[in-house]
């Protein structure tokens, strides 16, 4: 496969500082090199401009924290991606989760016209905050709101008039949820399976349940927050929440969705070196990626 590397370097989304470095220890675990050793030719298109939140004055407009510049990194992101070739899979890579406000609707925007694109979010958390419901203003609890047409008008026109439908999101790994933004999951229709759902029914058949229920997209990305892993195993994201997937159940998902073939682009999120032990983070979602582009045991 042609693998296309884009880091998107910000962490103005998010409540602490650090994930902005998160791109550079994916690349210093050695993604690259990783992927080309399964055979995969492999282009790191190097990183999309942010802007430094010391050159901003921190201020909330309209309920949301760092718009503009998180707009800018957004467009930027999207642009880029929606003017690669069909053939290439991206790989974008956090920054906080707010990136795939760019990344999802320029990867359904790729070849000129918008393609029907699933969304399998791998995430602790829904980001099905709007401005309204949104207990922090970050706009990292926000981006599926915003991808399938609820919230800020301005976030929600980075699809320049596309949107996600709400039917064509599988959520994975749930387990923190605020009271307003669960209200509008349910209202939305979103399907989220719990670790409750997890421990229940085991990864492989959610897996296939996902599968199914996105059989009739395009496209398909995976958006991976590192905080979906249990805080041992990804101990280096900003907001860890216990009891989350096992080292192995993050590996199977990927495997799975591998042997499925029908997955065309992912985000690596949310890796904050900061707050890490020694690179682990990023070593270990290096690995999710290996086998989600065909690594395997045997
Ligand atoms: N729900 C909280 C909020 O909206 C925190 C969610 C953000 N944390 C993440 N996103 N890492 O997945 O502020
Ligand atoms: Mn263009
Ligand atoms: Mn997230
Ligand atoms: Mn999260």
């Amino acid at each position: 496969m042609n693998v296309n590397i884009l880091g998107i370097p910000m962490d103005l989304g998010a409540g602490r500082r650090g994930v902005d470095m998160g791109a550079s220890a994916l690349r210093n675990a050695h993604l690259a090199r990783t992927l080309r050793e399964l055979g995969h030719t492999v282009r790191d298109l190097g990183d999309v401009d942010v802007a430094l939140p010391e050159t901003l004055d921190k201020h909330a407009s309209a309920g949301l924290v760092f718009l503009e510049p998180i707009l800018d990194a957004c467009r930027a992101a999207s642009e880029r991606l929606q003017h690669l070739p069909e053939d290439v899979f991206p790989i974008t890579l956090g920054g906080d989760h707010s990136v795939s406000m760019g990344t999802v609707t320029g990867n359904a925007l790729r070849g000129g016209a918008a393609q029907r694109t699933g969304l399998i979010w791998v995430d602790a958390h829904t980001d099905y905050n709007t401005p309204e419901t949104s207990p922090s203003g970050n706009i990292h609890g926000m981006p599926v709101a915003h991808l399938t047409g609820r919230g800020d008008a301005h976030l929600m026109g980075l699809g320049g008039g596309w949107t996600l439908r709400p039917e064509d999101v599988v959520m994975i790994g749930i387990r923190s949820v605020d009271a307003r933004e669960r209200e509008l999951l349910r209202d939305a229709g979103i399907k989220a399976y719990t670790m409750k759902d997890v421990d229940q029914l085991g990864i492989t058949r959610i897996t296939e349940e996902a599968l199914e229920r996105l059989s009739d997209v395009t496209r398909l990305h995976v958006s991976f927050d590192a905080d979906a892993l249990d805080p041992t195993v990804a101990p280096g994201v900003g907001t860890p929440v216990a009891g989350g997937l096992t080292y192995r159940e993050g590996h199977l998902l990927m495997e799975l969705l591998s042997e499925s073939g029908r997955v065309t682009s992912l985000d690596i999120v949310e890796v904050n070196p900061v707050l890490d032990t020694r690179n682990q983070t990023a070593e270990v979602m290096v690995g999710m990626a290996a086998s989600l582009l065909g690594q395997r045991i045997l």
